[in-house]
């Protein structure tokens, strides 16, 4: 059984995350479920998606599924993890993918709705950033999308914190684009899709393609990366790491030792 919903509704596609019961954690059932719905779109020519959580629900995502996340000695994060996978889904929809958010985002949902081009929320939604609460050592691409969305100090403190912003602040400090009541959230984030249809999707599509091209143009040498690779390598491996994916497992918090 799918774990998204999938409308069609005033030239829009809606993805619904609909696996409420595990808080919608990003599993890997879930995210191919996700990217399923995108490619059919995609196949559709639907230009412009809503990604959302069912109505009312509490938590819009709780970020990666961490009972998938692999046990010490591999990296958590790497290139063709479910999470990595979607978000590049995300990235190269070709045409806009809006964040429609009611309740609380965690992890790597947070990197999911930074992903997208735009977010939309009401006042009953949140954002954590909570890999140093997992002892997860976040992967570089993960840190240039908030670095390309956020002044670097808000950015710096969701990671250091992993506290919740409310929606006020992170409407003041660019997480959200708009924070609209809670009954016109829906059509508030269709208006926004109906305006933007009445405009050329062959210029949005190119003009988003060249964000995503210019918004990765570093480069770093190759000892540089290797060393950034050597130095995650020594978080996965840590005690840290394996002490708080355990801790969450046995629901108590966990004890960090810095090694
Ligand atoms: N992964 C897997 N299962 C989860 C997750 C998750 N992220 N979050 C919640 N669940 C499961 C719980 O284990 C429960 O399953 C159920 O969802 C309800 O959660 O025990 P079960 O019934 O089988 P819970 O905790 O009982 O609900 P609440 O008490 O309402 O608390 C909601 C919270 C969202 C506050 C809490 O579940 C929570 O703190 N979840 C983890 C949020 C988080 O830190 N997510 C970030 C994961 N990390 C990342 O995404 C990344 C990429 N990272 O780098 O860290």
């Amino acid at each position: 059984m799918s774990l998204v919903k999938v409308e069609f509704l005033e030239k829009v596609g809606i993805i619904t995350l609909n696996n409420t019961q595990k808080l919608n954690a990003l599993s890997a059932q879930l995210v191919d479920d996700i990217i399923e719905a995108l490619d059919n779109f995609q196949k559709q020519k639907i230009h412009i998606i809503i990604l959302r959580a069912p109505e009312g629900s509490k938590v819009w995502s709780a970020g990666h599924d961490v009972k998938e996340l692999p046990s010490k000695m591999r990296d958590p994060l790497s290139y063709y993890d479910s999470l990595e996978v979607l978000l590049r889904a995300v990235e190269e929809y070709p045409g806009p993918v809006i964040a429609m958010v009611h309740g609380s985002v965690y992890g790597g949902a947070c990197d999911l709705i930074m992903t997208c081009d735009m977010v939309i929320a009401d006042k009953t939604a949140k954002f954590a950033m909570t890999p140093a609460k997992l002892g997860v050592p976040y992967n570089s691409t993960g840190i240039l999308h908030f670095m390309n969305r956020l002044p670097i100090n808000i950015a710096k403190e969701m990671f250091f914190t992993a506290e919740l912003v409310p929606a006020d602040r992170a409407l003041n400090v660019g997480i959200i684009n708009h924070l609209v009541a809670e009954e016109e959230l829906l059509s508030f984030t269709l208006n926004l899709a109906a305006t933007i249809s009445t405009r050329s999707m062959l210029s949005i599509e190119v003009i988003k393609e060249q964000f995503r091209v210019l918004s990765k143009a570093y480069s770093i040498t190759p000892s540089a990366f290797e060393r950034v690779q050597g130095m995650r390598r020594k978080v996965y491996d840590s005690h840290d790491y394996e002490e708080a994916i355990t801790a969450f497992l046995e629901k108590r918090p966990a004890h960090f030792k810095g090694e």
